[in-house]
């Protein structure tokens, strides 16, 4: 551990669960040096979304992502590396997989804005909020 290592938090889509993508994406982030603290596959809730999303609910693209999100199973993650909330966010790309970097999951995987194969945490503080909610098992 150094003064740069951090936790960050990541969800496998649905989309990429589909696609058969978790063992390609875990692959991705293992092998550019995080290492994997925790892991589980659920089906996620309306409550825990709302949670997890608390900053987009009163959005207008909201209800398409919370179906979506809902729509089959998704693998939560535990990741902790040097940088690791920028790296994860370099590793996934650009929300719109149009405007994402090629070689990123949602660049390469990606299928739109909503259906973009992965979540990062935007910052440490999101990254341990975003944990105790998935990971705290109340
Ligand atoms: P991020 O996942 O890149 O951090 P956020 O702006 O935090 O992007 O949005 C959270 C999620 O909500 C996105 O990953 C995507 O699934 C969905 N989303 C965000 N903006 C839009 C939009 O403008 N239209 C449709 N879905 C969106
Ligand atoms: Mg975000």
């Amino acid at each position: 551990m150094n003064n740069s290592t951090e936790k960050t938090f990541v969800i496998i889509k649905p989309d990429a669960v589909e696609k058969n993508l978790v063992g390609i994406i875990l692959s991705e982030y293992e092998s550019k040096g995080l290492h994997l603290l925790n892991l589980k596959m659920l089906n996620a809730t309306r409550e825990i979304l709302r949670q997890h999303y608390a900053e987009h609910v009163e959005k207008i693209f909201y209800p398409d992502l919370e179906k979506f999100m809902m729509s089959g199973p998704l693998v939560a993650l535990v990741l902790e590396g040097d940088h690791a909330v920028e790296k994860v966010r370099d590793i996934n790309g650009a929300t719109n997989p149009e405007n994402a970097n090629p070689q990123s999951i949602r660049g390469r995987y990606g299928a739109t804005t909503t259906i973009n194969c992965v979540h990062g945490s935007d910052s440490i503080t999101s990254g341990e909020r975003e944990i105790e909610i998935w990971f705290s098992n109340k």
